[in-house]
């Protein structure tokens, strides 16, 4: 059975065992709760991420998959890289999005993972709109066949976390 729960807040403050992060596929950081991340957690999340991207990823880590890394300094044991997709107006990439929750699942599973925190991935600098993208992520987590024992999303602004309230209500 996996729970699923939702705070406000900063994701670098969480304690679990596994963070998400909304990365980019260069795996270098960048802004928003990428940059978060990487500044609290400190430069042993980069320089992991800089081994992985020249032994496996040396064209950047697709949108959809995720990769997990060492969490330095923040309260977890790994964080989880994944690369949300940008939203389109022309194309439906909601099957992108929902891999990008599978496969941080399923990389939590491999490393034996119990507790997860997402962030709203694609929600903030890839422009998806926080309803379609709470319908998503929400449907994803429920389908997913994980060991994992919670599923915690933590949501920045009011209206994320409204539109995630109302998927779990
Ligand atoms: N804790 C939790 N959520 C946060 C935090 C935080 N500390 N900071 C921002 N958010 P974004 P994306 C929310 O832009 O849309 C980066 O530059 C934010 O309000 O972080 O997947 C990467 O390097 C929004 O709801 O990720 C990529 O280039 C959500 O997190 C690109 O942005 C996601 O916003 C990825 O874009």
């Amino acid at each position: 059975m996996t729970t699923l729960t939702l705070t406000q807040g900063d994701i670098t403050r969480e304690h679990a065992d596994a963070l998400v992060n909304a990365a980019n596929s260069s795996l270098l950081g960048g802004g928003g709760v990428d940059g978060a991340i990487h500044r609290r957690g400190g430069p042993e999340i980069l320089a992991e991420c800089r081994r992985l991207r020249a032994s496996h990823y040396g064209k950047g880590l697709a949108t959809g998959q995720a990769v997990a890394t060492t969490a330095g300094r923040l309260n977890a044991r790994w964080v989880i890289h994944t690369v949300g997709p940008v939203f389109s107006h022309e194309e439906d990439r909601s099957e992108l999005l929902s891999s990008c929750y599978r496969e941080s699942l399923r990389v939590a599973d491999e490393l034996g993972a119990r507790t997860i925190a997402f962030p709203a991935i694609s929600t903030g600098a890839y422009g998806w709109p926080p309803q379609d993208a709470a319908r998503v992520a929400v449907e994803a987590v429920r389908v997913a066949d994980t060991a994992v024992g919670e599923v915690r999303f933590v949501l920045f602004d009011d209206r994320t976390y409204e539109a995630f309230a109302a998927q779990v209500r």
